[in-house]
């Protein structure tokens, strides 16, 4: 009896076509975050918002558990895309130098060392607008020996359309990568050559073929606090959450436009892991670039606040993360362990 009439059971769907939130289902998942939710969770008393973060995450996770995931740059570089905070770009004034895209043998022996080190997942990134049919064949290769080697895969290539995510799909890809970056409002500040639209264009594309999502953001690109709010609502709203949500620390690197931004309190920082994890509780949610920056204790509050997967290795993309003998040393001084077993 959906007439409209203020007897009529509310629509079981938001406007975004998401599930609302069931009051009488406490532990279902909500997806009817708005930016203002999302403020008042980020405006909590620290303890009261790590208390609820941590009580989010016990109920889906094991809190000593954090999975680890290995990046590998398989295209580096000569991006035509203008991405403010991206060395990678061919268009700010100074950034990598560009390269070919690797070949699948070189992936493998990769692979095979992030396998050996303890990786769960292995992450190719290149740095496209969007994959070319025959490099994509290329990456389906790669992808198909990743996983024979028992790995998850996951892949950041850019803008897809649905014949590419299915052909990703069929070569047996467990993950996309594919953020948001910032809030809508704030987004055109950052990015002029992709809109907002074409972003969950293939975040659609990705989920409709099948394909678990790694969907995330950065934070300290100058954004206001409620853009930090309304990225994060924004990614608690999407109908399914992203399996994975990376949260960046911006890596200010020379030469790009975001060289200068202004530093992130570390207690912001933490308070937006939490909102991620309270929003979206059984996702993993990634403390992603930026940890070679941060000291120990800061990287611990993001534990404690509900993050629970890494980057693992000594280098993202192009910039550098911590060592592995670091991350190790942390992570038993905390008594944490890796995840061996995927969340997909
Ligand atoms: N070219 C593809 C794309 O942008 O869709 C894939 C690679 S791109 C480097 C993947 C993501 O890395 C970006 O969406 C951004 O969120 C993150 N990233 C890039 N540069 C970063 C930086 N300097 N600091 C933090 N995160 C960054
Ligand atoms: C994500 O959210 N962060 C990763 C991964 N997805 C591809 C990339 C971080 C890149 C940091 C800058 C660099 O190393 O070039
Ligand atoms: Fe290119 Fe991706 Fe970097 Fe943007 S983030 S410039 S699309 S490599």
């Amino acid at each position: 009896m959906a007439d409209g009439s203020p007897f009529s059971a509310p629509s079981p769907v938001n406007r975004n076509g998401a599930p609302r939130h069931d009051a009488s289902r406490p532990d279902a998942l909500r997806h009817d975050w708005t930016r203002e939710d999302v403020q008042a969770l980020l405006d909590l008393p620290f303890p009261e918002l790590l208390y609820r973060a941590q009580t989010a995450h016990r109920a889906h996770f094991d809190p000593a558990e954090v999975q680890i995931s290995t990046l590998l740059s398989i295209k580096t570089g000569g991006c035509p895309e203008d991405c403010a905070y991206c060395p990678q770009s061919s268009r700010h004034e100074q950034s990598v130098k560009a390269e070919r895209l690797m070949a699948v043998d070189r992936v493998l022996i990769e692979a095979k060392r992030a396998k050996d080190a303890g990786a769960a997942r292995f992450c190719m990134g290149a740095a496209w607008r969007s994959p070319k049919d025959h490099d994509l064949e290329t990456v389906c290769a790669m992808i198909e020996g990743v996983k024979g080697l028992g790995l998850e895969t996951c892949v950041t290539l850019g803008m897809l359309d649905t014949r590419q995510a299915h052909r990703l799909r069929d070569a047996g890809l467990d993950y996309y990568n594919h953020n948001i970056d910032t809030s809508p409002e704030y987004y055109g500040e950052i990015i002029s050559t992709r809109t907002w639209q074409d972003r969950l264009d293939t975040l659609e594309n990705v989920r409709d073929a099948g394909i678990n999502v790694c969907c995330g953001g950065i934070v300290g690109m100058g954004e206001g606090e409620g853009d930090r709010a309304g990225m994060i609502a924004t990614l608690a709203s999407m109908p399914k959450h992203p399996e994975s949500v990376p949260i960046n620390l911006l890596v200010r690197v020379a030469g790009t436009p975001l060289s200068d931004a202004e530093e992130v309190d570390p207690i912001d920082f933490v308070r937006i892991i939490a909102a991620a994890r309270i929003t979206m509780p059984a996702s993993h949610v990634r403390l992603a670039a930026g940890r070679e920056n941060m000291n120990d204790e800061t990287q611990t509050l993001c534990f404690l606040a509900g993050a629970n997967s890494i980057f693992y290795g000594e280098r993202l993309l192009t910039t550098p993360n911590p060592a592995a003998t670091r991350d190790r040393k942390l992570l038993d001084r905390l008594g944490m362990r890796t995840t061996v077993v995927s969340d997909a």
